[in-house]
């Protein structure tokens, strides 16, 4: 094998080029560095770096040469710049997309694997979300997520590309920057905590959610390379929380009690989340999946000494 990583220097994009290369597979990475860092990144001899867009059809053909397998993860990832400027945010993740599926056609590559999101669901109708729940984007970002996966199901049946789609629920780990515009609610109560903040809390707290560590993401994408599935596969625990519970064990985890301040209900918020996780297990194990307590201590650890 030999892996081209687009989106290689971000927050998912690092730790899954570190597994595959802990796995003795070389890989080269596409990566315009707009959010993503060289500093994400470990020094490895079997280890590429080529600086381009997606949104430039020649550095993307280029960047083919010699590859295998495909694993893009390059986005625009901010569901509200989405929201604010749609040309630009389906410039990359539509038209992007729509590079990196044509040079993999063209350069007959054995298998490509790219992010979706749970975004494409929206505002579903019903619960739990399996991957045969019609999907309702709400944003243009879920939009172009769901147009991904759209283009992705017509190259396999009419040109005979090996295609999946993971669709990836909340994740956080190390690397995600809690002052970003995509930032979970997660990597922003770990700053406040840290700053001994209040934890601002949109609406009661009920509100579910699946939270994934970035970890076991990235071992989803490297164990879907190696795979023939098709189609589109949620990535999730299978078990949600709730705000209230993820504060609580938040506040064990860091040894500290923390204070809530309730606010008003985030415009556009999804109350309630319940994954179905069936066709992930069909992928590989997920009982080794981290626990949240692990996790969160794993981020706050991270968080307090980012250089270990
Ligand atoms: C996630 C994705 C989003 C999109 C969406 C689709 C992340 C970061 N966002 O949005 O990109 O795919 O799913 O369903 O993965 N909250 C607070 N206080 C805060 C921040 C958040 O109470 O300071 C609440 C927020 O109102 C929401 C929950 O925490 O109810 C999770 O928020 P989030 O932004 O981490 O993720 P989500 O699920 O809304």
């Amino acid at each position: 094998m030999h892996v081209l990583v687009t989106g290689g220097a971000g927050f998912i994009g690092s730790h899954s080029v570190e597994q595959l290369l802990e796995a003795k597979i070389p890989v080269r990475i596409l990566d315009n560095f707009s959010s993503g860092t060289r500093d994400n990144l470990p020094k490895h001899a079997q280890l590429e770096i080529q600086e381009g867009d997606i949104r430039d059809q020649t550095a993307v053909h280029k960047a083919m040469k010699d590859i295998t397998h495909v694993l893009h993860l390059a986005a625009q990832v901010s569901v509200q710049a989405s929201v604010e400027n749609p040309p630009e945010s389906c410039s990359t993740n539509i038209g992007g997309f729509v590079n990196v599926l044509q040079a993999s056609r063209v350069n007959r590559v054995q298998r490509m694997v790219y992010a979706s999101s749970a975004a494409v669901y929206g505002r579903p109708a019903q619960l739990p979300l399996s991957e045969k729940v019609m999907a309702q984007p709400c944003s243009p970002y879920g939009l172009e997520k769901y147009v991904n996966d759209q283009y992705a199901a017509l190259f396999a049946t009419e040109f005979e590309v090996s295609l999946l789609g993971l669709r990836y629920f909340n994740v956080y780990g190390p690397r995600q920057d809690p002052q970003s515009p995509y930032a979970g609610v997660i990597s922003k109560f770990i700053s406040m905590i840290e700053q001994h903040l209040p934890l601002s809390v949109f609406g009661d707290g009920a509100q579910t959610r699946d939270f994934i560590f970035v970890k076991d993401i990235a071992k989803a994408n490297v164990q879907a390379l190696q795979s023939d599935m098709g189609g589109v596969c949620n990535v999730a625990t299978g078990k949600i929380h709730s705000l209230l519970e993820l504060i609580d064990i938040l506040s064990r985890c860091a040894n500290q009690s923390v204070e809530v301040v309730h606010q008003a209900v985030r415009e556009g918020d999804i109350p309630f989340s319940e994954t179905e996780i069936t066709r992930l297990q069909s992928l590989m194990p997920t009982d080794g999946f981290t626990d949240l307590s692990t996790g969160l201590t794993a981020l706050l650890q991270y968080t307090a000494n980012p250089d270990n």
